[in-house]
C-alpha cells in the first residue's frame, strides 16, 4: 500500500489518493474537483504556507528518476510514499494516509506526515468494539477521564493482514483496581486476554509494560481485550496501544514470550510492581525473553533500587516481606527453597562467586532477597544460558507464610562474548 500524491505547480496544490496509481489522464478528474471546490483542497492548504523550497527538496526525493524528463511532470509531479506508521500532533501513534481515507476508515486525523503529505491518522476505540487497524488505542469509556463504574469493555482485535502473527499490547495508561490483600488475587478488577495463546490476568498499576499476545497463522478467532471491573467504586483508567506484527519481521518476539525486550540493557519489572503500593499477582506464569544482542553472550541481573523503603522490596516474592527475609533458592520443598512462587533464571549464579563454587548454579529465585545463593545479601546474578528468558510463576496463594510481597524489578544488562563467556 502507498499514498500517492499529484503535486502541481511546484506543491502549490497537492491531491492525494490511497494506493491509487494517478495518470496523465487523471489530470482532468482533478480538474474538475477543483472547479468544484472539490473536498481535497482545504484540506491541503498547509502546503501552500510550505512553499517552494520544500517542495523542491521533495522533488529530488521523491520524483521517480524514469520521469524526470517529462516536460509534462515539470509542472506535474507525482511523489509516493508508503503508508508507514507517524506520530501524531497528539504524540500517539499513527497511519499515515489521506483526509478522506482517515474518515471513512473511522480515524481522526492529527497532524500531518510524509513532509505534509499525508495526514497522521489516529485510531481510537473504546467498549464493545472490534478493529482491525494497526496502532488502534483501547481507551476506557469518558477516556481521558477516569471510569468509575463496573461492568464489562471488550475490543475485539481482527487481523489487519492474514500475515499478522502477534499482536503487541502497550499499556500507555493501566490502572484498575489492584488485587485482594490476603492472597493478591485479581477479584476485583481483571484485563484479560482470549483468543490467542494462554495469558495470565492482571490487574493493579501497569502503565509502561507490555505484552504479546500470539495471533496464530491465518485469519482465525479475533483476540479479545476484556476489561471486567466490580467491587468498589476506583478511578480506572487505561490507554493500550493495540500494535499488529506482520509474521516475518526482525521485530517480532520470540515464541512463547509474553514480555520481550531489546537491547544491551532494560528493566524488567512483574506486573503491578511499585516498592510502596504493589502487590505481587497470584497465578502468574508467563516468559520473559530479551533478545540476544550481537556478540553479547550471557546476561547479568541485579535488584532495581528502592528509594523508598528501609529494606529493599524490589525481589520480595517469598516470606512476611514486613521483614528482613532471605533469598531462597531451587525447587526442592524445603524451608528455603521455591515450591510456589519463583523467578526461574535458567543456570543462575552470583558474579563474583568465588571458584569452585562457581561451576554450581540454580534456577528457581524466590525469598525476599536477590540471589543465586542463600543469603540475606542481594547479589548481581549471571546466566549463560541462551536464548536469555526467565520465567515467573505463583500459586494462589499468600497468607499466611507470604505478607507484603511486591513481586520484582530486575535492572538486566548483556554481557560481552569475553571472560571465558561463550
Ligand atoms: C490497492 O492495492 C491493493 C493491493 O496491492 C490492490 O489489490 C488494489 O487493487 C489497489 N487499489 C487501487 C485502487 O489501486
Ligand atoms: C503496524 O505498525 C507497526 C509500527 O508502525 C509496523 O511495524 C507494523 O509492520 C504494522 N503492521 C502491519 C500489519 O502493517
Ligand atoms: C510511536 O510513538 C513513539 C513515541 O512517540 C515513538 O518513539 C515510536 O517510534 C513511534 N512508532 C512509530 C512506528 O512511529
Ligand atoms: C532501617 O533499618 C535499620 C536496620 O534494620 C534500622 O536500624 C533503622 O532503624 C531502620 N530505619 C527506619 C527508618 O526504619
Ligand atoms: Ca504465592
Amino acid at each position: 500500500m502507498g499514498l500517492k500524491c499529484l503535486v502541481i505547480l511546484f506543491g502549490l496544490l497537492k491531491f492525494c489518493e490511497l494506493n491509487e496509481t494517478i495518470h496523465r489522464d487523471t489530470l482532468s478528474r482533478v480538474a474538475n474537483s477543483k472547479a468544484t471546490g472539490g473536498i481535497y483542497l482545504t484540506k491541503w492548504n498547509r502546503g501552500l504556507e510550505r512553499g517552494h523550497q520544500d517542495t523542491k527538496k521533495l522533488e529530488h526525493r521523491f520524483w521517480p528518476p524514469v520521469q524526470r524528463d517529462s516536460r509534462f511532470l515539470s509542472l506535474f509531479t507525482v511523489v509516493t510514499f508508503p503508508n508507514g506508521g507517524c506520530a501524531g500532533a497528539s504524540g500517539d501513534n499513527g497511519t499515515c494516509m489521506t483526509a478522506r481515507e482517515c474518515t471513512s476508515r473511522g480515524g481522526s486525523a492529527n497532524g500531518y506526515c510524509a513532509n505534509g503529505f499525508g495526514l497522521c491518522c489516529i485510531f481510537m476505540t473504546s467498549c464493545d468494539s472490534s478493529t482491525s487497524e494497526n496502532s488502534t488505542y483501547f481507551v476506557n469509556s469518558g477516556y481521558p477521564a477516569p471510569y468509575e463504574g463496573t461492568g464489562s469493555c471488550e475490543l475485539s482485535v481482527i487481523k489487519a493482514h492474514p500475515d499478522v502473527c502477534q499482536i503487541r499490547l502497550d499499556f500507555d495508561r493501566f490502572s484498575i483496581a489492584g488485587p485482594e490483600q490476603v492472597n493478591h488475587v485479581c477479584n476485583q478488577d481483571q484485563f484479560i486476554v482470549s483468543g490467542g495463546n494462554p495469558i495470565p490476568a492482571i490487574c493493579g498499576s501497569n502503565q509502561g509494560s507490555h505484552m504479546y499476545v500470539d495471533a496464530g497463522i491465518g485469519t482465525i478467532n479475533p483476540v479479545k481485550l476484556t476489561f471486567v471491573t466490580s467491587g468498589n467504586p476506583f478511578e480506572r483508567l487505561w490507554k493500550i496501544k493495540v500494535t499488529q506484527i506482520p509474521c516475518n519481521t526482525i521485530y517480532r518476539a520470540d515464541e512463547g514470550c509474553l514480555q520481550y525486550y531489546t537491547g544491551v540493557s532494560g528493566q524488567l519489572r512483574s506486573f503491578n510492581y511499585h516498592p510502596v503500593t504493589g502487590l505481587q499477582l497470584s497465578n502468574q506464569d508467563y516468559g520473559i525473553c530479551i533478545r540476544m544482542e550481537r556478540n553479547f553472550c550471557g546476561i547479568q541481573y541485579t535488584a532495581c533500587a528502592d528509594t523508598v523503603n528501609n529494606r529493599s522490596r524490589a525481589f520480595t516474592l517469598t516470606g512476611n516481606s514486613n521483614n528482613p527475609v532471605n533469598s531462597m533458592i531451587g525447587s526442592g520443598s524445603g524451608a528455603n527453597n521455591c515450591a510456589n512462587d519463583w523467578l526461574l533464571v535458567p543456570c543462575a549464579a552470583n558474579v563474583g562467586r568465588l571458584q569452585p563454587a562457581q561451576a554450581l548454579c540454580t534456577d528457581r529465585i524466590c525469598g525476599g532477597t536477590f540471589s543465586a545463593d542463600l543469603s540475606m545479601q542481594s547479589s548481581s546474578v549471571l546466566s549463560t544460558v541462551k536464548p536469555f528468558r526467565l520465567w515467573f510463576h505463583t500459586d494462589n496463594t499468600e497468607a499466611p507464610a507470604d505478607i507484603g510481597n511486591r513481586g520484582f524489578c530486575l535492572n538486566y544488562i548483556q554481557q560481552p562474548c569475553t571472560n571465558n563467556l561463550i
